[in-house]
């Protein structure tokens, strides 16, 4: 039977940030009829929305720009190595223009529900307005960290102060835009401790009345060593984009820093304070990756850069009661993301900054007045949430996506997130996931993996072009070996002793209830490989139904 249905669109993409936007022009510059629906007013997904003050990049400036809009890097100046929020946003909406992608993209808009037609090999959407859409493929683009975590905790909605939600900052009190200057003398809580909750602290400390900070688990920070880029700096950046963007291909976050040696095991201690120390005091994640590889697989060598990263703490902090408290005990150095800081722990000395350590005294409601732990009572102005996402999961969770036969996302993951490549969950054809769980470009800096996972994606759109393909989807057994993969490869690691992290989810009924990582943590030069192998060999693992076939 012939395929006679009126679609809307050839592809819809949800979310129109940095992943988003790059598909939509890649996908429409090679022939498709696309289409972008996105939650928030604008493009540029989280740097849109986190205005909070303080927030900024911990990746460096130039490593985090899109590489295919050479026009844009030779007339984009960044500020400093690592960028503020408005400076991204600038950016972003700047590449937004060069690209035109606002006038394919629908905003403020959620797509509720995606139901995928058997029969027709197409997804028709539903969105919160009611309107209904159809096109014959699905892209996810929603972003790992783009749904908040709200506690709930008795008693939110009684506070009398301002509240905030680092995430839904509101705009008009941008954080960088000097009304933030409102918070002077104002007595605030912070709850979280995340790179979020630490970007806020250090910040709104500098001019509090009171500040207490709200930490259930501490986190090992390490110092950012943010500086201005001179004029010849920014020079030299501009004339090394590409050796720039091709030494982060080759390392395992997609990060200039690579570890500079396989193990620790063997060193002397000397030679190990000599180098923990130089990455300590250099900018950026080189402390995190760029020591010794294996501190993410042997306890020992992880033992050695957390007793350096504790004696640090203990230096920075005078109290010596706080700074144990600021000391994580249930977990090594990097097992989980490292904030990074500009005298964060010196906060911890100022006489208007309090922490309140709430493993040992647990928040139990916000009043009237503030918020009340068990023993004590926090009167305050302002609280700011800074209690993070529904991480890599959260966009796709949201929405109730029905694959063959009606089968539910929740229902294919029960056990945990099941993918190939992270890319297609089987019995959900012509629906890719990109920079979602399981999925190379997620544990990475996030342009650089999204760009090449846009241009892998986009090749195998042409070729779907070429072959009449009409639908696509993931073996089974293709998705099984997958999903083993990145169990396998996470539970190499020591990564397993600190499932309390974003990059965890928990997933299970009964006796199989247990964490899974919800990241790949192979690498990106691992992956890549991976997938450029799966091109080589026809799509390898997809199946797909040409039109004469499927018709
Ligand atoms: P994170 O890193 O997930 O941190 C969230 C923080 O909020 C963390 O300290 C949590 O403590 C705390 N939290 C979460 N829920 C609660 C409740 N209910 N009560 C008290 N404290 C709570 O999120 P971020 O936004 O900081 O960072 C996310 C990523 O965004 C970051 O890594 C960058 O890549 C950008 P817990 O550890 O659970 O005890």
């Amino acid at each position: 039977m012939t395929n006679k249905m009126a679609l809307d669109y050839d592809v819809i993409i949800i979310g129109a940030g940095i992943t988003g936007m790059y598909a939509l022009y890649q996908l429409r510059k090679i022939g498709y009829r696309v289409h972008a629906f996105e939650k928030n007013g604008d493009v540029g997904g989280t740097w849109t929305m986190n205005r909070y003050p303080g927030c900024k990049l911990d990746s460096e400036s130039y490593t985090y720009a899109y590489s295919f809009l050479p026009d844009l890097l030779a007339e984009w100046d960044w500020k400093t190595e690592f960028a503020t929020q408005p400076e991204l946003n600038e950016f972003f909406s700047k590449a937004a223009d060069r690209m035109d992608v606002r006038k394919d993209t629908t905003f403020n808009t959620q797509v509720m529900k995606a139901v995928f037609d058997n029969q027709e090999n197409s997804w028709t959407i539903e969105l919160d307005n009611a309107e209904v859409f159809k096109s014959r493929f699905l892209l996810s683009c929603v972003g790992a960290l783009s749904h908040p975590n709200m506690p709930e905790y008795p008693g939110m909605d009684l506070f009398r102060g301002e509240t905030y939600h680092t995430y839904y900052w509101p705009h008009e009190r941008n954080g960088y835009g000097g009304q933030n200057a409102n918070f002077t003398g104002k007595r605030i809580g912070v709850i979280g401790t995340g790179s979020t909750g630490v970007q806020v602290i250090q910040e709104v400390a500098k001019t509090a009345g009171e500040l207490f900070v709200f930490q259930r688990n501490p986190n090992w920070c390490a110092p950012l060593c943010n500086k201005e880029i001179s004029k010849s700096r920014m020079d030299e950046i501009k004339n090394n984009y590409e050796k720039i963007f091709s030494q982060c291909e080759k390392t395992n976050g997609g990060f200039l820093h690579d570890f500079k040696h396989e193990t620790a095991e063997g060193t002397s201690q000397d030679e190990r304070e000599a180098l923990f120390e130089e990455l300590y005091n250099q900018s950026g994640f080189g402390i995190w990756v760029g020591s010794y590889k294996d501190i993410f697989t042997n306890p020992t060598s992880n033992k050695y850069i957390t007793d350096f990263v504790s004696k640090k703490i203990r230096e920075r902090v005078k109290d010596p009661n706080i700074a144990e408290a600021l000391i994580p005990k249930d977990h090594g150095f990097g097992l989980k993301r490292v904030p990074m800081e500009t005298n964060y722990y010196e906060v911890y000395n100022q006489d208007n900054v309090q922490l309140v350590n709430n493993l040992k005294d647990p928040i139990q409601r916000m009043t009237y007045n503030g918020i009340e732990t068990q023993n004590a009572k926090y009167d305050l102005d302002v609280i700011i949430y800074a209690t993070g996402f529904d991480a890599i999961i959260g966009g796709i969770k949201k929405m109730d996506i029905r694959g063959v036969g009606g089968k539910t996302m929740k229902e294919a993951w029960i056990n945990g997130p099941y993918t190939y490549l992270g890319l297609q969950v089987p019995d959900f054809p012509n629906f890719f996931m990109l920079v979602g769980a399981h999925n190379g470009a997620t544990n990475c800096n996030i342009p650089r993996c999204a760009e090449a996972q846009v241009r892998w994606v986009s090749d195998l759109f042409e070729h779907i072009k070429r072959s009449n393909v009409l639908r696509i989807e993931a073996e089974q057994e293709a998705a099984d070996e997958w999903t083993d993969h990145v169990n396998d490869v996470a539970n190499q690691t020591l990564l397993t002793t600190a499932t309390n992290s974003w990059f965890w989810g928990e997933f299970g009924e009964g006796t199989k209830r247990g964490h899974k990582l919800l990241v790949y943590n192979g690498g990106n030069p691992a992956y890549r490989a991976k997938v450029e192998e799966v091109k080589t060999k026809g799509y390898e693992g997809f199946i797909m139904r040409e039109a004469a076939v499927a018709e």
